[in-house]
């Protein structure tokens, strides 16, 4: 904890009480900042299911005290095994695995319910207060400030808006509305009890220990993932889908449209899909990484989804928005209760690029995995390379943000106070 008189306490508002603004109220909290976390959910729920963490958020985690928590609640898996969509074995890699020796923490994959509970839990415990059942539209930007739904204005020495991809904080920022775009994909998702499987010859294996299984097919790619030895099963299928169906976690999918899909796929595939329930229809948003993350009166800045949706394929989309939440607040510690601007702009410099080659690394994998095959015969054209793994998403995971801060902030924040003509 950081020791700031009151007098320089920075007072941080931040809107959205997800991944993200959880992690950033946090990081926030451990340098010695007031800190209030407005979300509009009435209560936190456990909706969605699987989400991932690289080696570059669980550093951070780590350092933050929240990591033996979270590895508590991840799958144990060590092998991602990836297949053809007929079940022919393409490649085994085991990164998750060896990312402690590689990069020196381990990658994370568990239910985002969870983890979300264990982040607020700890932004609760480092002084972190919440206000639920808060939907937060209007934001002076000027002041800056928030207006609560009762009409109750809450004025701070900087707002955040980490209030994901429908974000009216981005409306704020950049003074017009912006929307995401349909990604043309949608993506089926269930997570359950494995229970259902106990017994089940085809599916079995995947329950003898945690696993990651990936089948990729023409234009088409699936996960299999067990969590918490083998009791918990998560299922996705990533598909073409031009249907406008509506934008959420709580869309059902159906069953016969998923199985007439996968039909002549790996049984193994099949079965999973023919018994798992609570399946959701997921439509993926996307937007290019926003140019502008800061109000031109530099106290209010955009951060995780709302900045920058990503597609799931990059795996990143989570560790993103913890790696912004890291750097704003290192920016802010090192800037100052008097330089909000300074610290927002500086922010904005030391991670839009990165950002931005992050999301791409989502889209360059789907167009891999979903280009291999001749769309008719569904003959496997190409091979792929898996020298370096599976995902390649894996260069991000040496990256570590607040390193980032402690080695550039001289230089960079030097070039913003130029660029703006700041104090
Ligand atoms: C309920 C839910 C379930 C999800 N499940 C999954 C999943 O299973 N797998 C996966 O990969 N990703 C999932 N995501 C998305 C994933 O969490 C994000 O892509 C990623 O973690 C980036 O986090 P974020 O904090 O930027 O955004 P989010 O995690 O989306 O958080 C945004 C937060 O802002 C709040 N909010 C939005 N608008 C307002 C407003 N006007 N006023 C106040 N608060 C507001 C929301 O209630 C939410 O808590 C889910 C998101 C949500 C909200
Ligand atoms: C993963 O590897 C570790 C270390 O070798 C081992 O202890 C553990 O049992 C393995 N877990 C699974 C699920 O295979
Ligand atoms: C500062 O940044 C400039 C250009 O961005 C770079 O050339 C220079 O090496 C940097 N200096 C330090 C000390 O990092
Ligand atoms: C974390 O690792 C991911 C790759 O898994 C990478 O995309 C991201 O840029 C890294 N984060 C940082 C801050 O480097």
């Amino acid at each position: 904890m950081g020791s700031l008189g009151n007098a320089e306490r920075i007072d941080v508002v931040i809107v959205g009480a997800g991944i993200g603004g959880a992690s950033c109220a946090i990081a926030c909290a451990r340098q010695g900042m007031k800190v209030t976390l407005f979300d509009q959910a009435p209560e936190l729920l456990p909706i969605g299911d699987s989400v991932g963490f690289g080696s570059n958020s669980s550093k951070l985690f780590k350092r933050w005290g929240l990591y033996e928590d979270m590895w508590q609640v991840s799958s144990r898996a060590n092998d991602t095994i990836m297949r053809n969509w007929d079940g022919k074995v393409i490649a085994l890699d085991q990164t998750l695995a060896t990312a402690e020796a590689r990069y020196g923490y381990r990658g994370l994959l568990g239910h985002r319910g969870h983890y979300h509970r264990i982040l607020i839990d700890h932004a609760l415990k480092n002084g972190v207060e919440l206000r639920l059942g808060q939907k937060i539209e209007r934001y002076d930007a000027e002041k800056p400030s928030i207006f609560l739904p009762s009409g109750e204005e809450i004025v701070a020495d900087v707002v955040i808006a980490a209030d994901g991809v429908k974000s009216p904080g981005r409306t704020a920022v950049l003074g017009f509305e912006d929307a995401p775009i349909h990604s043309g994909y949608a993506v089926w998702r269930a997570y359950g009890d494995s229970s259902i499987f106990e017994g089940d010859p085809l599916v079995e294996e995947f329950l003898q220990k945690d696993c990651v299984n990936l089948w990729i097919g023409p234009d088409l790619h699936g996960f299999v993932t067990t969590v918490r030895n083998g009791k918990e099963i998560n299922a996705v299928l990533t598909h073409k889908d031009v249907a406008d169906i509506a934008e959420g976690w709580q869309f059902p999918g159906h069953r016969d449209e998923i199985l007439r899909t996968i039909k002549d796929w790996d049984p193994a595939f099949v079965r999973v899909w023919e018994k798992i329930e609570n399946i959701i229809d997921w439509k993926l948003v996307y937007r290019p990484c926003l140019d502008k993350w800061v109000t031109d009166s530099g106290l209010v800045a955009v951060m995780g989804d709302a900045a920058h949706p990503f597609l799931p394929t990059s795996t990143q989309g989570a560790s993103q928005a913890v790696e912004d939440g890291a750097t704003i607040a290192l920016c802010l510690a090192k800037a100052g209760k008097h330089q909000i601007p300074l610290a927002l702009r500086t922010y904005f410099a030391l991670r839009y690029e990165h950002v931005r080659a992050a999301q791409q690394v989502g889209i360059t994998q789907r167009d891999k995995w979903h280009n291999l095959h001749d769309k008719t015969t569904k003959k496997m054209m190409k091979t792929l390379d898996t020298s370096k793994g599976v995902l390649d998403s894996y260069s991000l995971w040496d990256h570590d943000a607040e390193k980032v801060v402690e080695d550039e902030w001289d230089n960079v924040s030097e070039q913003v106070r130029l660029q703006f003509g700041l104090p």
